[in-house]
């Protein structure tokens, strides 16, 4: 039934895993020396991405052509500064940000990325992989078989690297999950919502009473809850590292990654900590990025302001507390709807908070790793 991945080491979609561990085991040797094959009119470039003009032919690629939701009324709008700091963590290669463009147009038609990462499976394997993202095709090349050369081709410039894994989420199923997690969505501007048919409005709920039921706290609720600094990055790291490593599929990032996927920027990522003041240690911690959707053919609204969870941790305060303080923050910057997934212990506030359940679905991929089907409580990942 999948002509592209049936070929690929990733476990059939009915396989039940046992062992851990990698599908294939290749060298250096077997890895294809020239770029892949593209039709005719087309040829690969590596997108610059610290070139204004190059970064800009992403955003605009991705702004048009990147996923929408199931009825098509919403487009991911990743902003131009947030595209910037996702492609370029630490360690990140240039190399790794492909693109296929028009040869006589020089027209973006395609990309896909890379980004190194080091992932915990199963708390006992630490697996140097990267993670892909931003897998895109122009909406005039689709069901050309384009998107297997592009896999194929980072791929193979991963494998250049000497790594052979990789981690992915997608909306499709594919062989073959590792988790299948769902999308919860907590309204901050209902009325915007209704108006964007985001939501509706609910049976026998008017619109002032939509409004006073989805209002945040007034205040917020962790004492001293204030934006992190570079300040606390080492014991910020250490409290990411012990949290994570209760989970079966999770992160393991240096203080430079931390600090890289962490720090306040206006627009991209929002990070707030609550400090032991005796100790001066990062006792908790909430984050959210900044993904706009583009609404699509509506006259009122161009764009839906989502803040998407992050890493939450709490351990001097109430989970629930933490979270009122992240929607409370949330609200104060503009935002539209806080979304997050029933990962971690996110199912210990989506009720309390209101969150709704969405009609997307999110799937976990390792690629070349078999490992056991994984609840989506048993996930300790966050991809872009
Ligand atoms: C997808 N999202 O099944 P079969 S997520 C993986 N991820 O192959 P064609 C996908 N595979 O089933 P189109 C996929 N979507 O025949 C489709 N496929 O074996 C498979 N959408 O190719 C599909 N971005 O070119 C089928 O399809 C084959 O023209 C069909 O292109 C697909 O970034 C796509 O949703 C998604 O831009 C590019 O629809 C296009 O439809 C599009 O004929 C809107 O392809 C945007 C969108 C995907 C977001 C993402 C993660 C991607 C992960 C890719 C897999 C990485 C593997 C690991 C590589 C490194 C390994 C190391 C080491
Ligand atoms: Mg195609």
């Amino acid at each position: 039934a999948h002509a592209f991945w049936d070929t690929q080491p990733v476990p059939k979609i009915d396989a039940q895993v046992e062992k851990s561990g990698p599908i294939e085991v290749k060298t250096l040797d077997d890895v294809r020396k020239e770029p892949l094959t593209l039709p005719a009119l087309f040829e690969w470039v590596v997108l610059d991405v610290n070139d204004q003009v190059q970064l800009n032919d992403v955003y605009t690629l991705l702004n048009e052509n990147y996923v929408e939701d199931d009825d098509n009324m919403f487009r991911f709008d990743y902003s131009i500064p947030f595209l910037k700091w996702a492609l370029q963590p630490p360690h990140y290669l240039k190399d790794w940000h492909i693109g296929v463009r028009v040869k006589e147009s020089k027209k973006l038609v395609a990309f896909i990325s890379a980004i190194p990462a080091t992932i915990n499976v199963d708390k006992t394997d630490s697996v140097k992989m990267v993670e892909i993202n931003f897998l895109c095709v122009h909406k005039k090349l689709r069901e050309k078989r384009l998107a297997p050369v592009l896999i194929k081709e980072i791929t193979r410039r991963v494998n250049l690297q000497n790594i052979w894994q990789a981690a992915y989420t997608a909306g499709i199923v594919l062989p073959k999950p590792v988790a299948s997690c769902r999308y919860y969505h907590r309204s901050l501007n209902p009325k915007k919502l209704v108006e964007c048919k985001f939501s509706s409005l609910p049976p026998r709920v008017s619109m002032s009473l939509l409004i006073k039921l989805n209002r945040v706290e007034e205040n917020t609720k962790c004492p001293g809850i204030r934006p992190l600094t570079k300040a606390d990055v080492p014991s910020a790291t250490r409290l990411l590292a012990k949290y994570l490593s209760q989970y079966s599929l999770a992160p393991s990032m240096s203080e430079e990654e931390v600090w890289h996927w962490l720090a306040p920027q206006k627009n991209v990522m929002d990070c707030y900590v609550v400090v032991d003041p005796k100790t001066g240690e990062v006792t908790d911690m909430c984050s959210f990025y900044t993904l706009p959707s583009s609404v699509i053919g509506n006259p009122k609204h161009k764009t839906l302001k989502a803040a998407f969870s992050f890493y939450n941790i709490a351990t001097s305060v109430p989970l629930v507390d933490l979270m009122a303080d992240a929607l409370h923050l949330a609200k104060k910057g503009d935002f539209d709807v806080f979304n997050c997934l029933d990962i971690f212990e996110n199912s210990k506030f989506i009720k309390e908070h209101k969150f709704q359940p969405g009609d997307g679905n999110l799937q976990y991929y390792l690629y070349n790793y078999a490992t056991q089907t994984k609840d989506p409580s048993a996930m300790g990942l966050v991809l872009l």
